[in-house]
């Protein structure tokens, strides 16, 4: 059998630049400071950062709006700070990904300004430009080309007025979508890809890439009625040409090129029969994809900011069909966090009292599945989502264009400031907490994001020397992937499926087992488990309140082990 890929063993590390660290005061985090904090991803033993944007960027989604690919935005440095990083972390041996964001550029890129200046200018087709539907005059309520809703509210679509005619935007109205129908589109891509790979960089994290591809014809789609982000648009997941691109991509881009890459793929409403394809290494598309199943079970009726309790049994059937799907080709990632997500120990755990255990038991369930996990900034730290005050306190387009929607629509204020307060993406954005000084040790200057006041006694400095710790304990997961092979290479079996707190399976590899067995609820539980684990090891655990015996282990609020044999 041909040698496993590097990465199904490898960590990956994601850094959000501006709320990392800040060197130049500021406020906003930059190259420089990520370059000063290396120790501690060497530390915590991760292989991978993926780096989300630093191109010049007018800043209208935090950087996923780019100006110029070739170009770092002068709020995190220069090309030679760039290269600077980049060989530190070479010298580190560690590796680095870029986000590569070309569903949509900003609106100030030069091809969309020239895009937009005439209808007959050779970039007009550069983007989707369409007239207002029939029978209905620009900028008439409802002359929108079609009915789809953009993720971040209101209409997808908006009326440039010199030309009269509409522009698409699946995301904010400074983020109109590339047009990759046209070859040019495309070629220009894999130009500006080609051009950082010869620059050094380990390969891309791609961005909503699956919704790359529309049908040409711009169907209208099937609507909630609630407006729901993305609502309406038909593609959600799989485009008509999707496979076709990607496949060109690796093509035009990898192919011929010796050396160790990674590409990801963030795919929202990507099913597993998708992933199956778009992971199969012989069809050269992508070496995984960042699914939203697992992060969707919460989501109530009125959708992402309207969320209900999690059932453990829906997610161990979600993580589990995704196990089974890609057991023998293809390859997950893993991640609960990101700098679109909540952090987990508030959505997911108990960020009061049993904080500690609760973020490092869902750590402990996530990282010794089959895939390649994915530690977002903060998470090893089992940092928290943050107490906003008010929408005033939030910065991001998403929650804020929400916000305005759902207020003009007549929603109670405070039912939308809920949402927001659970949901909202600022929470992932706060600025990582080094330690209990004023602004964590973030910066020097007015952080652009306020810190978390916990950051007193939830900080960097407060846990690398403490055995118990959250960083310690992620530290010793990934140990776990680079020291056992079953980790990365094991069969996974779920077990325990309809249970609804306790979350456990088995791996298995060349005649090593491991038992991962997780109560993920405040009170305490017992199970039944195969007798043979009773003399096993328990090579991993976050709390003493854990009992194996013959055939049963006994749980503890939030206790999880790793048992080997
Ligand atoms: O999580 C989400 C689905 O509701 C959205 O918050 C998110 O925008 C979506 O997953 C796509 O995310 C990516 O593309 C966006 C950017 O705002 C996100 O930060 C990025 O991760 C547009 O580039």
């Amino acid at each position: 059998t041909t040698a496993a890929p590097w990465w199904t063993s490898a960590v990956v590390y994601q850094v959000y630049p501006r709320s990392f660290a800040d060197a130049d005061g500021d406020g906003v985090g930059d190259l420089a400071g990520l370059a000063s904090r290396l120790d501690h991803l060497e530390r915590l033993g991760v292989d991978v950062v993926w780096l989300s944007p630093v191109y010049a960027s007018p800043q209208a989604d935090n950087g996923y709006d780019i100006s110029d690919y070739q170009a770092i935005d002068p709020v995190f440095g220069t090309l030679e700070d760039f290269d600077r990083l980049l060989a530190e972390v070479h010298a580190r041996g560690m590796k680095l990904v870029m986000d590569l964001v070309v569903n949509h550029t900003s609106d100030e890129h030069p091809w969309f300004a020239e895009s937009r200046s005439s209808q007959d200018n050779p970039k007009r087709d550069w983007y989707w430009w369409r007239p207002p539907r029939d029978g209905f005059a620009a900028g008439e309520p409802g002359a929108e080309p079609t009915n789809w809703e953009s993720f971040f509210s209101g209409p997808a679509w908006t009326l440039d007025e010199k030309t009269g005619e509409y522009y698409l935007h699946l995301f904010d109205r400074k983020q109109p979508d590339l047009n990759w129908e046209n070859p040019e589109v495309r070629h220009a891509v894999y130009d500006m890809m080609r051009w950082w790979l010869d620059r050094g960089v380990d390969g891309f994290r791609m961005d909503v890439i699956n919704l790359i591809s529309k049908d040409p014809a711009l169907p209208d789609g099937a609507t909630t009625g609630t407006g729901g982000l993305g609502d309406g648009f038909p593609h959600y997941g799989t485009g008509p040409r999707i496979h076709e691109f990607l496949q060109e991509m690796h093509r035009e881009v990898f192919r011929g090129r010796t050396g160790e890459f990674l590409t990801v793929g963030e795919m929202p409403g990507v099913t597993w029969e998708d992933a199956r394809l778009f992971t199969d290494p012989a069809r050269g598309e992508v070496d995984m994809v960042f699914q939203f199943e697992h992060v969707s079970l919460d989501h109530g009726q009125g959708g992402k900011f309207d969320p209900k309790p999690l059932d453990l049994r829906d997610l161990k059937a979600s993580l589990g069909r995704w196990q089974a799907a890609l057991a023998e080709t293809g390859w997950n990632s893993l991640y609960w966090c990101n700098h679109d997500q909540p952090r987990v120990v508030s959505r997911f755990g108990d960020d009061g009292q049993w904080w500690r255990e609760s973020a490092t038991a869902w750590a402990t369930v996530l990282h010794l599945h089959r895939g390649t996990p994915f530690v977002y900034q903060g998470e090893e730290l089992g940092m928290t989502n943050a107490p906003f005050a008010g929408v005033h306190e939030m910065r991001d387009v998403e929650s804020l264009n929400h916000h305005r929607r759902q207020v003009e629509a007549g929603v109670d204020p405070d039912v939308v400031l809920r949402g927001l307060r659970a949901m909202g993406r600022d929470n992932a954005r706060t600025p990582v907490q080094w330690d209990a000084t004023p602004n964590a040790g973030f910066t020097s200057g007015e952080p652009w994001l306020a810190v978390n006041p916990n950051h007193s006694w939830l900080n960097a400095e407060a846990q690398y020397d403490d055995p118990r710790s959250v960083f310690n304990h992620y530290r010793r997961l990934i140990g776990l992937r680079h020291e056992l092979p079953v980790v990365a290479l094991g069969d996974f079996r779920m077990l325990l499926a309809d249970h609804p707190h306790v979350y456990a399976y088995e791996r298995a590899l060349d005649g090593v087992r491991l038992l991962v067995v997780a109560n993920l609820g405040g009170a305490e539980q017992t199970v039944d488990v195969d007798p043979a684990w009773s003399d096993a090891d328990v090579v991993l655990s976050n709390t003493d309140a854990a009992h194996v015996s013959a055939g049963r282990v006994e749980l503890g609020p939030w206790a999880a082990l790793v048992l080997k044999r």
